[in-house]
């Protein structure tokens, strides 16, 4: 295999790689689309009705296209829908030592003050908040992405996301929640700074060849 073979099929093996990685979201259900609602309609779930979540004492609200329009499919979420804030989690199954990205899609609830809104997230002993977003009153949801890599230290992992700011059943709406295993952060660095270290070569060779 020449160089430039040699090259292209590492490049290729690292895409096919991330590619894999990609599509292999953790989280069950973190579209919400496995309730089935028409247009325009929501629903209210409580603990021990959605398969794939645990839910808080206020349950958990998921609408399709009410108050705004998903971020993917056709449902998102809302953790403070019943007069009080509430909270989703989830066992994942993870490996011990393997870097994850936990990433979400939340907006504000539209015409709601800033205090109102707010998520927390818990996974594999950190946590933190989602940066708080500009008041929204234009009728479109603003969607944003949020993400952070950690590292899990067991085979299991509880992911849990919470309603923050002002207990008054309107909160951050909530939508494409994955977890998806990643390279460790300093070797796909290192790895970056090889592909681009061999691709100099390759074209210094190039043009020595000319
Ligand atoms: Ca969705
Ligand atoms: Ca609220």
């Amino acid at each position: 295999m020449n160089k430039k073979t040699w090259t292209t099929w590492m490049v290729a093996a690292a895409m096919a790689t991330l590619g894999q990685q990609a599509h292999a979201n953790l989280v069950q259900d973190g579209s919400f689309e496995s309730v089935s609602l028409a247009s325009g309609t929501y629903t209210q779930l409580w603990n021990g009705q959605s398969a794939a979540w645990a839910l808080g004492a206020s349950g958990l609200e998921v609408r399709n296209s009410i108050v705004g329009a998903a971020y993917e499919g056709n449902n998102y979420a809302e953790l403070d829908a019943y007069s009080a804030n509430s909270f989703i989690s989830q066992e994942l199954s993870t490996v011990a030592g393997q870097w994850y990205e936990l990433s979400f899609a939340y907006a504000n609830r539209l015409g709601w003050p800033v205090a109102s809104n707010g998520l927390t997230w818990e996974v594999g002993g950190q946590q933190g908040t989602a940066p708080a977003l500009a008041f929204n009153n234009t009728g479109t949801h603003d969607w944003h992405l949020f993400s952070v890599v950690w590292q899990a230290t067991s085979d299991t992992t509880v992911l849990k996301i919470s309603a923050a700011g002002l207990s008054d059943g309107a909160g951050s709406s909530l939508d494409a929640v994955s977890v998806t295993p990643v390279p460790e952060p300093q070797s796909a660095w290192l790895m970056l700074a090889g592909l681009l270290g061999m691709g100099a070569w390759v074209s210094r060779r190039k043009q020595a060849q000319r």
